[in-house]
């Protein structure tokens, strides 16, 4: 979402910030997946599973600075409520199967919206829609909504937000901070 995506000659990077997934908690969730035997859509690959905070879009490198200082710039959450990823839904306008929760803490969902304002002043634009954390199992999904033996209930473990570029495929890291500030959760 950005108002000021980079010039038809400057070189450009398409960046998102996102929770990101360690790699215990990927082979879990992606053993999970596979017991869901889907037939419909492309699995995202676990090493790049995540949880979008914004996304930023195209940007101009020389735009990176001011974003990471921005970034490096926001209070980390006091305390680390936990997050679970507990209901499986599938996003038609998207053609996602996406693992969500019924429950996200209201203290993260204010810690976006601040990002979302940090970001306003480098000409990214809030986002209209309503944040719904989530992680996306499968692209392309166009089915309905697995039947699961086992619920799903991901408890979400990340300490760090990161700043991701998105290269082919691959989400190298430009940048993390603390989420929440550890002493204290
Ligand atoms: P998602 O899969 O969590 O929904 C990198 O491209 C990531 O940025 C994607 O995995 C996607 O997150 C998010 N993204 C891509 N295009 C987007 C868009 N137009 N608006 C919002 N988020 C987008």
């Amino acid at each position: 979402m950005s108002s000021n995506e980079a010039g038809p000659n400057e070189p450009f990077k398409r960046l998102f910030f996102a929770l990101p997934c360690t790699p215990q908690q990927g082979r879990a969730l992606s053993r999970w997946r596979g017991e869901l035997r889907l037939r419909s859509g492309r699995p995202v690959a676990t090493e790049n599973f995540h949880l979008t905070l914004m996304f930023l879009g195209s940007v101009g490198v020389t735009q990176l600075p001011a974003i990471l200082e921005a970034a490096a710039r926001l209070r980390p959450l006091e305390r680390l409520e936990p997050l679970v990823l507990d209901r499986l839904e599938v996003w038609r306008r998207s053609q996602a199967l996406v693992l969500t929760a019924e429950h996200a803490p209201a203290a993260l969902l204010r810690w976006v919206y601040g990002l979302q304002e940090a970001m306003s002043p480098l000409g990214f634009l809030v986002d209209p829609r309503e944040f719904r954390p989530h992680l996306t199992l499968m692209r392309d999904f166009r089915d309905g909504v697995p039947e699961t033996a086992q619920a799903p209930g991901f408890h979400w473990n990340a300490r760090e937000f990161v700043l991701y570029e998105s290269s082919r495929g691959r989400y190298p890291a430009l940048g993390q901070w603390p989420l929440a500030d550890i002493a204290r959760s």
